[in-house]
C-alpha cells in the first residue's frame, strides 16, 4: 500500500478503533475495539482501501467478488466496480420464503470467487462463511481481509488449504498510532501484552437454584421442591390409560419435581382421574405440568386452556406454549405458570438461532413465563427444562435425540430434566425414577 500510515490515520480519526476496555463475544475483556464500518463514511478512504485489497490479489482468475456482512459489503462493492469482477451478496440468514439461496446475485457452479472480509481473529466465523459459499457451488479461491488480529486465524485457514491476504496486522497498526503519539507508551505495552497472550474466555458459571432470579409463584414452588426433595426429575408421563396414570404418579411421585402429562393423549379421561392425580400430587409433593404446547393467538389459546373437555386452568400448575404468537399471547394463562418452548430436543427443528434469541427475548419480557424448554444455557431469570433425556437410548426412529444427565448439565447448565420413555417404559419405573433423580441431581450439584 502506497501511503499506509497516511491511510490509518486518517482511518482512525473515522473511529475504526478504539482504545479502553471492552467486553468481547466471547465473554474476554480487550483493551482496544475494532470497528471498521465507519470506513463507508469516507468515500475516498473506502476507494483507497478497496483498490489496496485488489492489489493483494491476483484478479486475472477471478470470477466474483463477495463480502462477508456488514463491514465487508461496501468494500466488495467498490472492488467489484474499480475492476470490473461481478458482485454477490452473501446473506446473513436465508430469508425462508423465495428461493432461500444464501447467495444473492447471478453466478454459475464452479466460479472462482474472491472472499472480502474486515477483521479476522480466530478465524472460526470466516471457515463457516467459506462452507457456506462453497455449498452454493463456488471455489473461494482467496481472501482477501483487512485486519488480522492476530490469535490464530490466518493459521487456521492456512491448514484448510486457503490463501488469506491481509492488509494490516494489529501489531502493525498499533506501531504506527504509537509512532504518530495517537497512543502512549503505557497503552501499548497493555496492548501488546494483551496479544501476546490472550486470555481465554472467562469460565461459564451457573447459579444454584435457590440464587436464581425467579419471582413466579410456581417458578418458586418448582425450586423449593427440588430442594427438598434432592431432585431435578420431571416425569414425562406419556401413558394413555388413567390406571396407567395414576400407578405411574404412585410409584414415582416421591422421586420427582413436576408429572409432565399430554392429557390428550389419555383414552378415558375423567374427573375422577383429575381428582386422583391432585391428590397424589398433594400428597407426594409434586406439580402437575400439562405439555400441551399452545401455539394460538390469545383468544383461541384462552379458549384451548380454560374451555372444552380438560379446562387446564382449575388443575394444573403450568403449561407450555410455543411464543410463536408473540408475548400478549402468553398473558391469557395467568396465574398458571408458563413454560416457553425456545428450542426443541428433535432432529430438523425448526428452532435455529434466530429463533431461538428472539424467543428468549419474548420470554424474558413475559411476566408470566418462569422457564423454558430449550437445548442450550439459558439466562439466570429463567429456569430451564430439558427433554431428550435418556441413559440407555441415543434416540427413536421419529426424530426425538437423547442425552445423559451429566451431559445436560455439564454443558447446558439445565435446571431441570423431563424424563419419559426412560422412566414409564422401564420394568421397574421406581427404580428407574431414583437412578434419574439420583444421577440429575449429581451432576447438577457438580455443575456448580
Ligand atoms: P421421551 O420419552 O423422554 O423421549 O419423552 C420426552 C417428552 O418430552 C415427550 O412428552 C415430548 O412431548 C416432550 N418434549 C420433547 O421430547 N422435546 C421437546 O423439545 C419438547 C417436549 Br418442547
Amino acid at each position: 500500500m502506497k501511503n499506509k500510515e497516511e491511510f490509518l490515520l486518517k482511518a482512525y480519526e473515522l473511529g475504526i478503533i478504539k482504545f479502553g476496555s471492552f467486553t468481547l463475544k466471547s465473554g474476554i475483556e480487550s483493551p482496544f475495539y475494532v470497528d471498521l464500518r465507519p470506513l463507508a463514511s469516507s468515500p475516498e478512504l473506502l476507494k483507497t482501501l478497496s483498490n489496496n485489497l485488489l492489489q493483494l490479489v491476483d484478479d486475472r482468475r477471478l470470477e466474483l467478488i463477495c463480502g462477508v456482512p456488514y463491514a465487508a459489503l461496501p468494500m466488495a462493492t467498490v472492488m467489484s466496480l474499480e475492476s470490473g469482477i461481478p458482485l454477490i451478496i452473501k446473506r446473513k440468514e436465508n430469508k425462508g420464503y423465495g428461493t432461500k439461496r444464501m447467495l444473492e446475485g447471478v453466478f454459475k457452479n464452479g466460479q472462482n470467487c474472491l472472499l472480502v472480509e474486515d477483521v479476522i481473529t480466530s478465524g472460526k466465523s470466516l471457515v463457516e462463511t467459506i462452507d457456506e459459499v462453497e455449498k452454493e457451488g463456488l471455489n473461494v479461491t482467496d481472501i482477501v481481509v483487512v485486519l488480522d488480529r492476530e490469535q490464530g486465524g490466518i493459521e487456521r485457514l492456512k491448514e484448510k488449504g486457503y490463501r488469506v491476504l491481509t492488509l494490516f496486522t494489529i501489531n502493525e497498526v498499533i506501531d504506527i498510532l504509537h509512532k504518530y503519539r495517537r497512543l502512549e507508551a503505557n497503552e501499548v505495552a497493555k496492548i501488546k501484552n494483551f496479544l501476546s497472550e490472550p486470555p481465554s474466555a472467562p469460565l461459564r458459571k451457573r447459579k444454584k437454584l435457590e440464587e436464581k432470579d425467579i419471582h413466579h409463584p410456581v417458578g418458586k414452588k418448582m425450586i423449593d421442591i427440588a430442594l427438598r426433595k434432592k431432585s431435578n426429575l420431571i416425569a414425562s408421563a406419556d401413558v394413555v390409560s388413567a390406571l396407567e396414570l395414576k400407578n405411574l404418579a404412585e410409584s414415582i411421585g416421591d422421586k420427582i419435581v413436576a408429572l409432565k402429562l399430554h392429557t390428550d393423549i389419555i383414552s378415558d379421561f375423567s374427573w375422577t382421574l383429575v381428582e386422583d392425580l391432585r391428590s397424589i400430587a398433594r400428597e407426594k409433593d409434586f406439580l402437575l405440568f400439562e405439555d400441551r404446547k399452545f401455539a394460538d393467538i390469545g383468544n383461541t389459546q384462552e379458549l384451548q386452556f380454560k374451555q372444552g373437555i380438560y379446562k387446564f386452568a382449575d388443575w394444573v400448575d403450568m403449561v407450555t406454549a410455543h411464543p410463536i404468537a408473540g408475548e400478549k399471547s402468553f398473558s391469557v394463562f395467568d396465574p398458571t405458570g408458563v413454560i416457553a418452548i425456545v428450542e426443541m430436543s428433535s432432529a430438523g427443528t425448526l428452532t435455529d438461532n434466530y429463533y431461538v434469541s428472539q424467543a428468549l427475548n419474548l420470554a424474558q419480557k413475559s411476566n408470566n413465563v418462569f422457564a423454558v424448554v430449550a437445548q442450550r444455557q439459558v439466562s439466570d431469570d429463567l429456569l430451564l427444562l430439558t427433554p431428550g433425556v435418556n441413559l440407555e437410548s441415543k434416540g427413536d426412529n421419529k426424530g426425538q435425540q437423547y442425552n445423559t444427565p451429566e451431559k445436560v448439565f455439564s454443558d447446558y447448565f439445565t435446571d431441570f430434566i423431563i424424563v419419559g420413555r426412560g422412566i414409564y417404559k422401564s420394568n421397574n419405573p421406581t427404580e428407574a425414577a431414583e437412578e434419574y433423580r439420583e444421577r440429575g441431581w449429581k451432576a447438577y450439584l457438580e455443575s456448580l
